[in-house]
């Protein structure tokens, strides 16, 4: 099967099994893991940030920065199809207790008015606006990039406002490679970030979120409230380090092979695509061909390929380490004979 279903499908190389039997080990939770500890120094420096925290998911480090930025009864200003919108199991309203306040956009971007104009004023009917939410890439924009002038903007709003900014950066050093910009430099324009090391990094578990000293230490204890204060994480740690350290040049290759997929999917099939495909991320849209996604799916499936449904009539094709160059021709020559 060539599996396009997400970058998080990955399997742990032989380097990083290695990496996870050797690695020296404590308990995380009295903050005495080495490795554990390496990576988070790594991480925090990486993003030019004070301090990071390892989490177990990407789920999991966006709700400890929830939990931490914010009280129960605020809301949290965020675009129609952020993941944290559509994707977390209504967690911020389940455990911080908090309302989302979702926003058009345009491949990610809310407009910067619309921010200012879902900020609350202060009034005793209403809730305080805790936070300014940005996903990038985006996902169910296909991987599309914030660019660094919209970061610039909305953190310049956000800053008037004494508002903090969170990035949603699962992807960020897919964004960072598009765009030759540095994760450093869109850290720049976020009060926190958490990004993912087992999506295109390749690692098989495990997120940072990166912020200030002072949140992290808040942060910290609420993943240990949500079940993530884990003890001997260095053997998780290893890999993700690893990924960090070696995964982030060769995401090159990942944008390249979407760029290849997309095209053969618009030359030699009715599928229509419909985003950018700026980074990994291609999405497709079934309707001329007067099939739905399910069966596209199925037919897909039927000729090794797997993808996903982001909708009945839109298709998801992820690029990844596991896939290569000789992959997508594989692909591309059973879309000829479809
Ligand atoms: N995304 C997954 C699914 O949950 C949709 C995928 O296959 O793309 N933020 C963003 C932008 C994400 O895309 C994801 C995962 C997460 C957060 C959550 O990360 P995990 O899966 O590690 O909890």
């Amino acid at each position: 099967m060539i599996d396009l279903r997400s970058d998080t499908v990955t399997k742990p190389s032989e380097q990083m099994r290695q990496l996870m039997a050797q690695a020296i080990v404590g308990d995380d939770v009295y903050g005495e893991d080495p490795t554990v500890n390496e990576l988070e120094t790594y991480g925090a420096q990486l993003f030019g940030k004070e301090a990071a925290l390892f989490v177990t998911s990407g789920t999991q480090g966006n709700q400890a920065a929830v939990l931490a930025h914010s009280r129960p009864g605020q809301e949290i200003i965020m675009d129609k199809d952020a993941h944290l919108f559509l994707y977390e199991g209504a967690a911020i309203a389940a455990f911080a207790g908090v309302q989302p306040r979702i926003l058009p956009h345009e491949f990610g971007k809310m407009k910067v008015d619309d921010i200012e104009e879902a900020i609350r004023a202060e009034d005793i009917h209403c809730p305080e606006t805790a936070l300014i939410w940005l996903e990038n890439s985006h996902n169910r924009s296909g991987g599309s990039v914030l660019p660094i002038a919209y970061l610039k903007e909305v953190y310049e709003l956000a800053q008037t406002y004494r508002i903090p900014v969170h990035m949603d950066g699962a992807r960020i050093f897919n964004a960072a490679v598009a765009t030759n910009t540095s994760v450093k430099e869109m850290a720049n324009y976020a009060d926190s970030i958490q990004f993912c090391l087992s999506k295109g990094l390749g690692a098989p578990v495990g997120s940072l979120l990166v912020g200030e000293k002072s949140f992290i230490d808040i942060a910290r204890k609420k993943r240990k409230m949500l079940g993530g204060g884990l003890r001997q994480a260095g053997v998780i740690a290893a890999p993700g380090l690893y990924a960090l350290k070696t995964g982030v040049t060769r995401l090159q290759e990942d944008h390249e092979n979407a760029k290849l997929l997309a095209s053969a999917l618009g030359e030699y099939t009715e599928l229509e695509i419909i985003n950018p495909v700026d980074t990994n991320i291609i999405l497709a849209d079934t309707t001329k061909s007067g099939k739905t996604s399910a069966e596209w799916l199925k037919l897909l499936k039927d000729n090794n390929i797997l993808a996903v449904s982001f909708s009945p009539t839109i298709l998801r094709f992820t690029t990844h380490v596991d896939i290569s160059k000789k992959n997508i021709d594989e692909v591309i020559t059973i879309l000829q004979k479809l």
